[in-house]
């Protein structure tokens, strides 16, 4: 018989961090709204919810290592809106922070969602963010519930 394992998405008894960027604000609060109601509508209890704000996006790899060091949280869900604007600090920015968070997903082994918003305008940020393109907050939030499910079954075989 072939083993085959993926994660399921409850939420309950599991602690997360969602770290959220302030710049680009309007965007990134509706990112959160997402990632929470995804969370609490799989049993996440608010008790097992942190919420750590961040100036912007180049802040989080930063704090979401510090979080993993706690090892406390089974999930990190980083939210932010990187927007390209005229002169090539997006593309920096953008870079080092995918980077950033992947990195402290490998050296700890824990999810570390990347659920920032990366685009060429504000139409497409706001499409990412609760209407047309759904909301990658809650898409964020589901693929941690996933993968720390995931990291449970895995811990067992
Ligand atoms: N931070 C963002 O989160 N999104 C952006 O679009 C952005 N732009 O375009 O500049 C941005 N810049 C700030 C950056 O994340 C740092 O906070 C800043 O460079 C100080 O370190």
């Amino acid at each position: 018989m072939i083993a085959s394992y993926a994660g399921k998405l409850s939420g309950k008894g599991m602690r997360f961090a969602l770290l959220v960027s302030r710049f680009n604000e309007f965007i990134t609060s509706q990112l959160l709204e997402g990632a929470l109601d995804c969370l609490q509508r799989q049993d996440v209890a608010e008790a097992d919810l942190t919420i750590v704000r961040v100036p912007g996006a180049f802040e989080i790899p930063v704090i979401a290592q510090k979080l993993a060091e706690k090892n406390i949280y089974h999930g990190i869900i980083c939210l932010g809106a990187v927007i390209r604007g005229d002169t090539p600090h997006f593309e920096y920015i953008s870079a080092t922070v995918t980077r950033g968070i992947a990195r402290v997903a490998l050296k700890f082994s824990i999810p570390v969602e990347n659920g920032i918003i990366m685009t060429d305008n504000l139409q497409q940020a706001i499409e990412r963010a609760g209407t047309k393109a759904g909301n990658k907050g809650f898409a964020a939030a589901q693929n941690a519930l996933e993968m720390a499910n995931l990291m449970q079954t895995l811990n067992k075989i």
